[in-house]
């Protein structure tokens, strides 16, 4: 397996090289009715949102949610590496309906989620903390190409030429269809502030009403510290070959602001002045 391969485009999207070349299964990928679809642009609580629907849809029992890994229970639609099976493959044995992942733009997700009008569940986090998130994702995880040093990387993801693309135009695009589609929209700083109020957001829209202390459980079962224990959450049986964890752990932070710790004074002028031209068209805002 090459590693660290170059990005490929699909279409206007860079994309890690071993997606874009399982692209057509991806596009053809065939939603059902009720399947259940989790988008974020990467490293914006993908992963907490997942074990958070999956509790849900269990009843916050805990022993469900140790059946397998996230990324098993919760398949990531667009995934695909040699030797594993792709996130189709994994989709395509469940019964639906099923829940999954995906980071793919409003316009790249295949045709079927819209015909079946499946609900999508967006959840979306400050672009600086997004940021710092993916650059240490970018050197712990062999799948993409070497981000570089910070400085680079960050002009990388400014220019959209990391994987998944420009960061402005994912969460805009979501953010634009939210109403007309249905789409429960979320901030990870909202489920840090308020993680139950932002769970019981996320009962109501997939019609789960589940007692005060089920919510607690669900609650305890997804802190930071919870998570990063459990090996079912924290990717820990993804061998180092592939998310060497001693580079960088995949629940590293959990937090909002850590991007102060990695920005130059040189660096949020930039950033402010790209924020505020990418933004300079929509009513959404975040929290820094
Ligand atoms: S991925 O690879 O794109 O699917 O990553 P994703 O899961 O979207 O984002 C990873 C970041 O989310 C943090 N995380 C959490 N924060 C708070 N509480 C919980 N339970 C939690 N679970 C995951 C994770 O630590 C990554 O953020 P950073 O800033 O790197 O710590």
């Amino acid at each position: 397996m090459a590693s660290r391969p170059p990005l490929k485009m699909v279409g206007d999207l860079p994309l890690i090289a071993y997606f874009a070349d399982n692209w057509e299964n991806v596009e053809n990928f065939q939603a059902e009715e009720g399947d259940l679809l989790i988008d974020t642009y990467p490293k914006s609580g993908t992963t907490w949102m997942s074990e958070i629907v999956d509790l849900v849809l269990h009843d916050g029992e805990n022993k469900t949610s140790q059946r397998g890994a996230i990324f098993e229970r919760v398949p990531f639609l667009e995934f695909a590496m040699p030797d594993m099976p792709t996130g189709i493959e994994k989709l395509n044995k469940m019964k639906p309906p099923r829940l999954m992942k995906s980071h793919l733009p409003v316009h790249l997700l295949p045709e079927s989620f819209w015909e079946k009008n499946c609900k999508i569940i967006y959840v979306a986090r400050n672009p600086k903390d997004v940021l710092v998130s993916f650059y240490h994702f970018y050197r712990m995880a062999i799948i993409h190409p070497d981000p570089g040093t910070f400085d680079e990387f960050l002009h990388q993801f400014i220019k959209g030429t990391v994987s998944y693309g420009p960061w402005a135009d994912h969460v805009k695009d979501f953010w634009k269809i939210r109403h007309q589609r249905d789409i429960l929209y979320l901030f990870y700083e909202d489920m840090l502030e308020d993680p139950k109020r932002e769970i019981r957001k996320v009962m109501k829209y997939i019609g789960k009403d589940l007692p005060e202390d089920v919510v607690e459980k669900i609650h305890q079962h997804t802190t930071f510290k919870a998570m990063k224990d459990n090996p079912m959450a924290n990717y820990s049986t993804i061998p180092s070959s592939i998310m060497d964890q001693t580079i960088s752990p995949f629940l590293r932070k959990g937090t909002w602001g850590d991007w102060m710790s990695h920005f130059t004074v040189a660096q949020i002028e930039v950033f402010d002045e790209f924020y505020k031209k990418e933004m300079s068209d929509t009513d959404l805002t975040f929290c820094f």
